[in-house]
């Protein structure tokens, strides 16, 4: 792979070697006439054979599980190739993930085995349209955001490097919730991708590990022989294995994703059943069966966490158990384990996989304590993607003890070795507190965290700035105590997706322009900077983003009957709902805006549409009155005719990753506002500027390190540094409404007057309170920023040319964050496996 431009790397990041991206092997190239007929006889033999239709009878549903299936087969030599290989000794990865955000693998895969023109043609011949084909596959939801996101673009990215990989997961029956829109508010509905057959999958019905809780621990004390413990469990569930596979770019390597469906080791209580007792003799089943149900269940209840921890115990050891069956069979000693397989815990949601080997290497396997607990942190790393306290996980000590009653004895066990030597050099007491597993302070809780970074060889944050404030906050004291442990890995995402499949009108002109070779190497992309100047080129970048903006205006006037006009700038704030990515801040943008139209009717301003999609938590209020808040701004926005062809607001319901392949290439302004220390990475920021949206960020997350890459003139940066947030916050500035600007308040009075919500003015009395109390999210400390930042939007707007220059130089200069660069520095520092 061409390497990259010296001064398109951030600073923070270390420079890789030049060496090619792939290796050469027969890679896929697109199909000849021959193999389209060979294509559409295959689709047509699975259509009559596995589907049991006919041209004449089948539905769209029919000719999708036709193509997926037939698309299928053409990986599954490459995969037997792969499986071979992986088994050959290489070092394996064992990707441990509560979430896989996959997203639809149709045009993924045709798009890896170059199969996408094949499949069109031999489709069109039998009269079919492969885009509506397409559109019929469910997305695979199982993720909330950005971490299962990540997940997924390093799945990819894996098998396109050649790593030898496993994906470890759950298989959610139901991923995450719907979202429909009534009068504006969030409404969750199941969501359902499973209701008809999966093609991807196949399910290993002889690949099953019994998972157990509860119960007690017997000890075996023995003299001259330290004392062994073996767990009594009062319940068992089974795990069952559903494979998929993983088809890496050029179809060159297949990798597996294993996701795990929990079954109930008895399926029926026949004697309850036969004495009458229809429903109490299926409660056993419906008990261990919920582990799979759904992805994140509420855990408002105690039923609900016990659940989730529940279910992460389940995937963690059914995991593990999995990867030392086959470390047994094919090495034979678990000694050498670490130079087999390496596992990346992302986030602290498998963290128990530190207890769980250990039980499994000492208690079960009959290792010595120690042995057991080198091969442990030989093998273990841990990504963390969030330093918000309320997301750090702990588990209540008295939970662990009924769940998991010798996982718990290995904790206690685990840290005391930890605290010793500090107990007995008689280190501060405080210091003691902070780096145990287990927090004392309110009640007694497991830190997640502590336990994954004290069972890691590797701890890694996902920027730079993210990484600096792991080392100085959280894990101040463990990076103390382990110095060097910590390192970053920025985020990347995979532009096989993000660009290639989202993007093709984009990736036909980058090909035209710089040739195939910009498919392999995203590197090769820095030489659209020679054209950044030139206007016929502009004029075709300009071409192909319209045609892209055109298909979001039908869309968005197709589910939510708003009219956009295309030519206007596309403001487009995409991610969860949260405070801290303050969507708030940017409605009220949206409301001084308007009313700064509405009292200069006469002056010119920049036709300008804000888009926001975007899911919250079900249980998150706040979230849902923002969503709300949107919603009322934009009825009374788009129309009121005096700001018409000016302004216009769109909520764009049900945000998953298909509506972002369809949102991003059609974006010219991405919103990265999040309070600056508190947005780990962010990926959509990357997505946004590799398909030449311009960035309105904060200095917060990935941001920092885009801006190094496409330089300060080409992104817009406002608002606090993470620093000047700490300062702020520290002189307690967040509580005093004393410093709000006249725009700021005026913006603040239309919604309390009740400008947007005339049936219920004080609806949005708890936002407004909340501001003026504590503003926790600096909404009124960075809002005059913003302002003023995005008339300098509106500046550059009006200068077609700069701007296109802006927007070709954004696409030429990410092409860092790949994915690949990511997953190569992960495979050299830390997993130690040859890409
Ligand atoms: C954060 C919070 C904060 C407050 C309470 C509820 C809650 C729940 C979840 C989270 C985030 C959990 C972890 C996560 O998804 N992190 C995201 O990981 C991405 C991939 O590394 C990264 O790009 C995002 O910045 C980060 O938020």
């Amino acid at each position: 792979m061409e390497s990259f431009d010296q001064s398109l790397v951030p600073s923070s990041a270390h420079q890789d070697e030049a060496e090619p991206a792939y290796r050469a092997s027969e890679p896929a190239r697109p199909a000849s006439g021959t193999e389209t007929e060979a294509f559409q006889q295959a689709i047509l033999a699975k259509l009559t054979y596995d589907v049991g239709t006919d041209p004449a009878h089948a539905t769209d549903h029919d000719w999708f599980t036709a193509t997926a299936l037939a698309v299928r087969d053409r990986a599954m030599d490459r995969w037997m190739v792969s499986k071979g290989r992986n088994q050959a000794g290489d070092k394996q990865v064992c990707y441990f993930s509560l979430e896989f955000l996959i997203g639809r693998l149709l045009s993924d895969t045709l798009n890896n085995l170059r199969l996408t023109d094949c499949a069109r043609d031999a489709l069109a011949g039998l009269g079919v349209d492969l885009d509506r084909i397409r559109a019929i596959e469910p997305d695979a939801a199982l993720g909330n955001g950005g971490l299962g996101r990540l997940a997924a673009c390093f799945m990819e990215s894996m098998a396109s490097l050649e790593v030898p990989a496993y994906g470890y997961g759950i298989r959610y029956e139901h991923g995450l919730f719907r979202q429909e829109l009534r009068d504006g508010w969030q409404q969750e509905l199941p969501e359902d991708w499973l209701i008809r057959e999966n093609p991807w999958e196949f399910e290993r019905s002889d690949l099953v590990y019994r998972v157990t809780f509860g119960g007690f621990v017997e000890e075996f004390p023995a003299s001259g022989r330290p004392t062994r413990f073996a767990w009594k469990p009062a319940e068992t569930v089974q795990a069952v294995a559903f494979d998929t596979p993983v088809v890496g770019w050029r179809g060159r390597h297949v990798n597996t994703l294993r996701l795990w469906s929990a079954r109930a080791a008895e399926p029926l209580r026949l004697d309850a059943f036969n004495s009458g007792d229809h429903v109490g003799a299926l409660a056993d089943r419906a008990r261990a069966e919920a582990i799979s149900r759904v992805l994140y269940p509420g855990d408002e209840t105690e039923a609900g966490r016990e659940l989730r921890l529940r279910q992460e115990f389940f995937f963690t050891s059914a995991s593990l158990q999995d990867l030392l069956a086959r470390h047994t069979r094919l090495h034979g000693d678990l000694h050498t384990l670490p130079d087999h397989a390496a596992i990346q815990l992302n986030d602290t949601h498998p963290a128990l996989a530190v207890a769980e080997l250990m039980r499994l290497l000492v208690d079960e396997r009959h290792l010595a304590w120690d042995d057991a607990w080198a091969i442990a942190t030989r093998t273990l790393n841990y990504t963390n993607h969030t330093l918000m306290p309320e997301a750090l996980e702990r588990w209540p000590v008295s939970l662990m003890e009924q769940l998991l009653p010798r996982h718990l004895q290995i904790i206690y066990h685990i840290n005391w070795l930890h605290l010793e030597p500090l107990i007995r050099r008689s280190a501060d007491i405080e210091l003691i507190k902070a780096v145990s597993v287990i927090d004392e302070s309110q009640g007694r809780y497991v830190r997640m965290g502590h336990l994954a970074f004290i069972g890691a060889h590797k701890v890694n944050g996902v920027s730079a700035l993210h990484t600096d404030l792991m080392r100085q906050t959280v894990f101040r004291d463990l990076n103390a105590l382990y110095p060097g442990r910590i390192v970053n890995k920025t985020n990347g995402i995979t532009f096989r997706r993000w660009l290639h499949q989202a993007n093709p009108q984009l990736t036909q002109l980058l090909t035209q322009e710089l040739g195939e070779a910009v498919l392999d190497d995203p590197g090769a992309l820095i030489k659209l900077e020679r054209l950044a100047d030139d206007s016929a080129f502009q004029d075709r970048f300009r071409s192909q983003r319209s045609a892209s903006k055109i298909s979001l205006a039908k869309l968005v006037a197709d589910r939510t009957g708003v009219q956009i006009d295309p030519s206007a700038l596309f403001d487009i704030h995409i991610k969860r709902i949260h405070e801290y990515k303050r969507q708030l801040l940017n409605i009220l943008e949206v409301v001084a805006l308007y009313d700064a139209i509405r009292s200069e009717p006469g002056r010119h301003w920049v036709p300008r549409v804000k888009i926001f999609a975007g899911k919250a938590a079900a249980s998150y209020h706040r979230a849902k009155l923002i969503i709300k808040l949107a919603n009322d701004v934009a009825k009374i926005v788009n129309s009121d005719p005096v700001v018409a062809g000016r302004l216009k607001v769109v909520f764009l319901p049900n945000y998953n990753v298909s509506l972002a392949e369809t949102i991003i290439p059609a974006a010219d302004l991405s919103e990265q506002i999040s309070t600056a220390g508190m947005e780990a990475s962010g990926t959509g920021n990357m997505k946004l500027a590799l398909n030449g949206a311009l960035t309105i960020g904060t200095l917060d997350g990935a941001n920092i390190e885009i801006r190094e890459c496409v330089g300060e003139e080409n992104i817009f940066i406002f608002g606090m540094t993470a620093e000047e947030v700490e300062t702020y916050r520290k002189a307690g500035l967040h509580r005093d409404r004393a410093g709000w600007s006249a725009r700021f308040e005026n913006a603040i009075s239309l919604i309390s007057a009740g400008a947007f919500s005339p049936d219920d003015p004080h609806r949005f009395d708890s936002l407004i309170h909340a501001l003026s109390s504590d503003d926790t999210f600096m909404v009124a400390g960075d809002f005059d920023s913003y302002w003023a930042t995005q008339r300098r939007v509106d500046e550059l707007w009006q200068e077609p040319s700069a701007w296109s220059r802006a927007s070709v130089l954004n696409t030429a200069r990410v092409g860092w964050f790949s994915a690949d660069r990511t997953i190569r520095e992960y495979a050299d520092d830390i997993w130690k496996v040859p890409v």
